[in-house]
């Protein structure tokens, strides 16, 4: 049944995902993943509202508010529906029924007043407001190009352009080169990445790293290595067992993918890491570490009938002695990392980054060869990848 409406269904670990294709949005482009959901929950009747678990209504709903916010730049407001969304999505199953809701924490008045409108209407007035809003239309069509940040999207949008073609046509737009390449496998790099594609790069990314460096590692990270099947991108991190590898070895594995042809786009940035400058006491944005942002061709037959898909990959290559605390920050989620990162100062007194954690009441640097030790340096059981996804 839902097939012929044109929804495509796909399952998760705990969670049935259906997402919608309209073609309605701009120049045959489906609208962005996360607003599927949404959008087709309200379009439907009773009988998929009765199908489907309450929670994925009220997921899509609190991710659409709070993007919104973000948007608009209320990086702080948006925080609120951001957390209500992960505690929905961290509960072992599905919410059923308004009662359920009661005793999870996190969930502001604002967010029951909009459970409660959603179990009685089956929509909320103020997400199908935004939803059909233009400057968060535009806004969520643009910054979903990779290279597209909130600011140059909201540029575009003042500028009046509301559509690719209307960018893509404007003398005056200078596309960098992370934007030219987001255009130009646009297609591809918004399509999900399964974690049979995940597992297809691993072995891409192993062979090269071996290659270039027979005694480096390569550990998936990210989304997949918390258990989710699908992500945006690949994250792999890079072990390296003697000190000075970690810089030499990113710049290696990109000639090896160059002279294998599949390098459709890399942005190496190489290390910046000085232990003597740390700790820093924000929350800082981006790590030190050598990196890079690639596009790489993944070969195996499309629905488009094209042997390949582009696909993006994330690679990390932490000194040895930083390694815990890149790959505990590197997996994620965003919002994990956040809130552990806040329990550390706030509890324990304690910095944590992903390059080290901090001790304030001693000022020193507290070591750590695994995860585990700094889950035990802050007090804390240890908390399983697949425990992180809120
Ligand atoms: N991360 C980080 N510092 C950055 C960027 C990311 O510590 N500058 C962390 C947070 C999550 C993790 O790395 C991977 O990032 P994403 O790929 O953006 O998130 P994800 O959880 O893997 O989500 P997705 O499945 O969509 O890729
Ligand atoms: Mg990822």
């Amino acid at each position: 049944w839902l097939e012929e409406q044109g929804f495509r269904e796909t399952c998760d670990k705990h969670v049935l995902h259906i997402s919608w294709f309209t073609e309605s949005m701009s120049a045959g482009r489906p609208v962005p993943v996360e607003i599927r959901h949404y959008i087709q929950v309200s379009a439907l009747e009773k009988l998929i509202w009765q199908r489907l678990p309450l929670f994925h209504y009220l997921l899509d709903a609190l991710e659409v508010l709070a993007e919104n916010l973000e948007f608009c730049g209320n990086q702080g407001p948006s925080l609120a529906f951001r957390r209500a969304a992960s505690v929905l999505k961290s509960l072992p199953e599905a919410l059923r029924c308004l009662e359920e809701t009661q005793h999870l924490p996190c969930l502001g008045e604002h967010c029951r007043a909009i459970i409660e409108e959603i179990s009685e209407c089956g929509s909320c007035s103020r997400v199908e407001e935004i939803l059909n809003d233009e400057r968060y239309r535009t806004m969520k069509l643009f910054s979903s190009v990779f290279g597209v940040g909130p600011k140059t999207a909201e540029n575009w949008f003042c500028r009046g352009l509301r559509t690719f073609e209307q960018v893509l046509n404007e003398p005056s737009i200078r596309l960098n080169r992370m934007q030219t390449a987001g255009f130009l496998f646009y297609e591809d790099i918004s399509k999900p990445v399964s974690r049979t594609e995940a597992s297809a790069l691993k072995i891409i990314v192993e062979e090269a790293v071996i290659c270039v460096n027979p005694s480096a590692t390569v550990s998936i990270t990210g989304g997949f290595r918390r258990g989710k099947e699908f992500g945006h991108d690949v994250d792999f991190i890079i072990k390296t067992p003697e000190a000075g590898q970690e810089d030499t070895i990113l710049p290696a594995v990109i000639e090896r993918f160059k002279s294998q042809s599949i390098l459709l786009y890399s942005d190496l940035q190489e290390s910046t890491f000085d232990l003597r400058q740390l700790p820093t006491h924000r929350f800082e944005a981006m790590d030190h570490f050598s990196k890079c942002f690639l596009i790489l061709k993944l070969k195996g037959e499309q629905e488009t009938g094209r042997d390949w898909r582009a696909v993006r990959v994330d690679l990390v290559a932490p000194p040895l002695e930083r390694y815990a605390y890149a790959l505990l920050g590197w997996s994620g989620s965003t919002l994990f990392e956040r809130d552990l990162r806040r329990f550390a100062r706030l509890e324990r007194g304690k910095l944590l980054d992903n390059h080290v954690l901090y001790d304030k009441a001693t000022n020193t640097f507290l070591p750590a060869n695994t995860e585990e030790d700094i889950f035990a340096h802050l007090g804390l059981e240890y908390i399983e990848p697949w425990q992180r996804n809120a």
